[in-house]
């Protein structure tokens, strides 16, 4: 069953509740204070179920706002989560200031659909209801409640005249109106708070994205609290499910009724952030002044509220009529997803000066305002593959998750996958792992991944090169990037990777004269010497190069396997050990058993050299040792 939400909208006492209540039977003003007082104070709820002409059922919520001006932050509470609009003119008084500030209030919030209702039409003759109906038709000419779109209804809650009329063209305006996507990811801002003998704490609100079902975990916004749904309705009726588009009712576990209040918002564990800063695209009305930088105002945007201050990067004012992108610095963190409308009031006195839709729910701190601004336009265009593209473009090196593009976007993931599609296609986004990072930080950073190898290899022309996690680390780059980037440098042959030495091409080691001779003295020295080594010291000594550089010209003997280091102190020429395997292998077609006074015997050497190489052959299986004794293997 298709549900739409209707909100009336009018100026005091022009007969919002009665009208509702001739619609659906139901008064919708339930404090004592209000039927006393003879206004509404607070937001009031009704529901009517009304055939299609196809013959199926439409669900019709009502809510049902105060007039009085003092009261507009109640009637704002309201109207956020609303489909259509019921705007009320009295016949007898015409159009009046909140006739206009709560139509103001619906255009800022990007409501698209309605019907104008004349009522107290009893109360005028003919004539003066035709003169009412022009005004009303001049007033709104232009919006989106042009009478070329939508009709102005005449009505009389009292004798009933014209409410069937009104229900026909609500049926026919709703009908017009696309479902709210009950796939999207959840969001019920709460608009009511109250206990319920038996039950405990209940919520409600208007369900403006995904469902809800009995025993869903959701998490309570701004403050993060877990709370667990007990039973679910929809206009008062228990059912399994609400969702989007559908007035709800929520019986919560978990929480006492005192830490929920109006303007907490409802989503699943662990999805989104609260905000406190907002990238907006701002509206000032005709009627109001001009709206200053640094200007604090009164924020309202769903059922919450708090204050802000605008900033307007550099930018004095945004003039009356006028449209300018802008930042919101809240004083209090909200729930809110690009898209989302709100309203701005001036601070004092409280007047409705404009609003808004919010392009991005988390600027980047750092980032100069000509890049600002061209990501907001796209934001503001609306074209969801352009804003992904953006919106990781702008992460740069750090690139995003497909978890957090979610938060920013307020897209599903499975959406954004789809959305991504042909920007992976086309290069102009790069999966790597969990990230998405784009062409332009992956080649920046391979850049600056060959401008730094080069450079140590200039200071380190003796090194083998530059290992890869120091590199990652001097750079503080995330390792799935980092190892992007090398790849495709490595696939480009721009650099290569030796063990964990990251170098530039047939760039191994650049060597001086002196270094190339010392190289050779020292690879000379053990290799002529077979297995009575000398020690390292004795080689070293004897060099022209100074003791740093020979030690690394070390370093890369053994690096190159040509010396081979068994034990602390001794070192061996890679021939000598071939060599020595070839022995055993001699010696195990005689006996497969060997000691240490034999092994002495054998290769002519002393104790001193005897136990290393044995240990180095049971490291190398090629003997193992049983006792005192070896078996050649
Ligand atoms: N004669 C006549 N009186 C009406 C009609 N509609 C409303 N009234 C009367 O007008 C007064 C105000 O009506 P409400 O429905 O409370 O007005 P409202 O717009 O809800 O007022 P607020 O919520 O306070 O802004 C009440 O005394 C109603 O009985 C109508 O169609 N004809
Ligand atoms: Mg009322």
């Amino acid at each position: 069953m298709k549900s739409v939400i209707v909100g009336t909208a009018g100026h005091i006492d022009h007969g919002k509740t009665a009208l509702v209540k001739a619609l659906t039977g139901i008064d919708a003003d339930r404090l004592e204070e209000e039927k006393r007082r003879g206004i509404t104070i607070d937001i009031g709820f009704a529901h009517l179920e009304l055939p299609t002409r196809d013959g199926e059922a439409l669900r019709l919520g009502f809510v049902d706002v105060p007039g009085h001006e003092r009261f507009v932050r109640n009637m704002l509470a309201g109207v956020g989560g609303i489909d259509l609009v019921l705007l009320v003119v009295a016949s007898d008084e015409g159009i009046k200031p909140q006739t206009r500030e709560h139509f103001d209030i619906c255009r800022l919030l990007s409501v698209r659909h309605g019907i104008t209702v004349l009522t107290k039409a009893d109360l005028v003759d003919a004539e003066t209801l035709e003169v009412v109906r022009l005004e009303v038709e001049d007033f709104l000419r232009g919006s989106f409640l042009d009478t070329q779109k939508t009709p102005i209804i005449a009505v009389s809650s009292l004798t009933g005249a014209g409410i069937e009329d009104l229900k026909k063209n609500l049926v026919n305006v709703a009908s017009g109106i696309p479902a709210r996507d009950s796939r999207g990811l959840t969001r019920l801002p709460v608009d009511r708070v109250f206990s319920m003998k038996g039950f405990g704490t209940v919520v409600t609100g208007t369900l403006i994205s995904g469902s809800v079902r009995r025993e869903d975990e959701l998490e309570v916004f701004p403050r993060g609290e877990r709370v667990r749904v007990r039973g679910v309705q929809v206009h008062g009726t228990a059912t399994d499910q609400a969702v989007a588009g559908q007035r709800t009712a929520l019986n919560l576990a978990g929480l006492p009724m005192e830490q929920l209040s109006r303007g907490v918002t409802l989503a699943r564990p662990g999805t989104f952030h609260v905000a406190t800063r907002l990238d907006v695209e701002l509206t000032v009305l005709p009627s109001a002044k001009a709206l200053k930088d640094r200007v604090r105002v009164h924020f309202h945007a769903h059922t919450s509220e708090t204050i802000a201050k605008v900033l307007l990067h550099g930018n004095k004012q945004i003039s009356a009529g006028e449209t300018a992108f802008g930042q919101l610095v809240l004083a209090e963190p909200i729930l809110l997803l690009p898209g989302d409308r709100f309203i701005i009031r001036q601070f004092s006195p409280v007047v409705t000066v404009g609003g808004g839709v919010v392009l991005d729910a988390f600027p980047m701190a750092k980032i100069k305002p000509e890049v600002r601004n061209q990501f907001l336009t796209v934001a503001a265009g609306g074209d969801p593959e352009q804003i992904l593209i953006r919106r990781v473009a702008r992460r740069f090196l750090a690139g995003i998750s497909l978890h957090s593009a979610v938060a920013e976007t307020g897209w599903r993931s499975d959406a954004i996958e789809k959305y991504l599609r042909c920007p992976l296609v086309r290069g102009e986004v790069i999966r790597v792992g969990d990230l998405l990072v784009s062409p332009e930080a992956i080649s920046a950073l391979s850049q600056l991944l060959s401008e730094t190898v080069a450079r140590f290899q200039e200071q380190n022309p003796l090194s083998p090169g530059i290992n890869r996690e120091t590199l990652r680390e001097k750079l503080g780059i995330g390792p799935e990037i980092f190892a992007a980037a090398l790849d495709m440098l490595v696939g480009e042959k721009k650099l290569e990777i030796s063990r964990d030495f990251v170098r530039q091409p047939g760039q191994g080691v650049v060597m001086k004269d002196e270094e190339s001779e010392s190289k050779r003295s020292i690879e000379e020295a053990f290799a002529s010497a077979g297995l009575k080594v000398p020690t390292l010291k004795d080689v070293l000594a004897g060099l022209k190069v100074d003791k740093v550089r020979a030690q690394k010209i070390v370093t890369l003997l053994l690096r190159d396997k040509v010396l081979v280091k068994i034990s602390e102190d001794l070192l061996f020429h890679k021939d000598a050990l071939f060599d020595l395997r070839q022995r055993m292998v001699e010696q195990k077609a005689k006996s497969a058993r060997i000691d240490v006074a034999h092994f002495k015997d054998l290769l002519g050497v002393t104790r001193k050299y005897a136990i290393p190489l044995l240990e180095y052959l049971d490291r190398e299986h090629v003997t193992r040792r049983v006792g005192d004794e070896r078996i050649i293997l």
